[in-house]
């Protein structure tokens, strides 16, 4: 059984669910984090020194953080070919773009833009810092529209963690009311992982909790 930490409105606990959803893994999930709190205390902090969501254990396992390094453990101990390769270069290609998602799409999503336009109060709200972002996020948009037009998922013909690690972004990118460039290979990716049960249950989930008003 896994046991896992962290508020379901989290875009880090989202990829974590959606992977466990996904590999069909019992669960027990606390809510932890934001408006919750519990993450700033002395057990909670012993599991975690950064007091960051999402904490996960397999088991009676120690305490992992870091959700690249979570969602890699999973796949490796639960998941399987192709959406997590055994062999060396196949997995790293998988791992590439799962990388690539996470510290770039994702960066350039969650602080710049998302946080910029939900989390910030809209008599505060900066629209040339939230364009100059879009402009960022565009750039690496264009990547993925382009390797979307090589293969149905991210890393090929197949669903894989990369998969996750691009996806979960974006439930949120296409709902804010943000400009949106025409990318219909993107569109239609993104439409096709709305019919995944895991995805409608663990990412398509309110963010409401977290916008803040004047
Ligand atoms: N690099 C970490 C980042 C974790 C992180 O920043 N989590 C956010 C939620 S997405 C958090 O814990 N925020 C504080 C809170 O929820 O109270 C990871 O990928 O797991």
């Amino acid at each position: 059984m896994l046991t896992i930490w962290g508020r379901k409105n989290s875009s880090n606990v989202q990829a974590l669910m959606w992977c466990v959803g996904e590999l069909g893994l019992p669960y027990e999930r606390h809510d932890v984090g934001h408006r919750y709190g519990g993450n700033d205390t002395a057990e909670f902090l012993a599991m975690n020194p950064n007091g960051t969501v999402p904490v996960l254990r397999d088991g009676d396992s120690e305490p992992l953080w870091e959700t690249g390094a979570i969602l890699r453990y999973l796949a490796g101990r639960y998941g399987s070919a192709p959406f997590w390769p055994a062999e060396g270069l196949a997995r790293a290609r998988v791992d590439k773009w799962a990388e690539w998602a996470k510290i770039n799409v994702t960066l350039a999503f969650s602080g710049p833009i998302f946080s910029r336009v939900v989390r910030t109060a809209p008599s505060k709200q900066d629209p040339a810092a939230i364009a100059q972002a879009i402009v960022a996020l565009d750039r690496l948009l264009d990547i993925a529209e382009a390797q979307l037009s090589r293969g149905a998922f991210l890393a090929g013909d197949h669903f894989t963690l990369a998969d996750i690690q691009l996806g979960h972004v974006l439930y949120r990118y296409f709902d804010i009311p943000i400009e949106r460039q025409d990318r219909p290979v993107l569109r239609r990716y993104y439409d096709t992982l709305t019919t995944r049960p895991a995805f409608r249950e663990h990412v398509m989930v309110s963010y409401e909790e977290l916008r803040v008003t004047d």
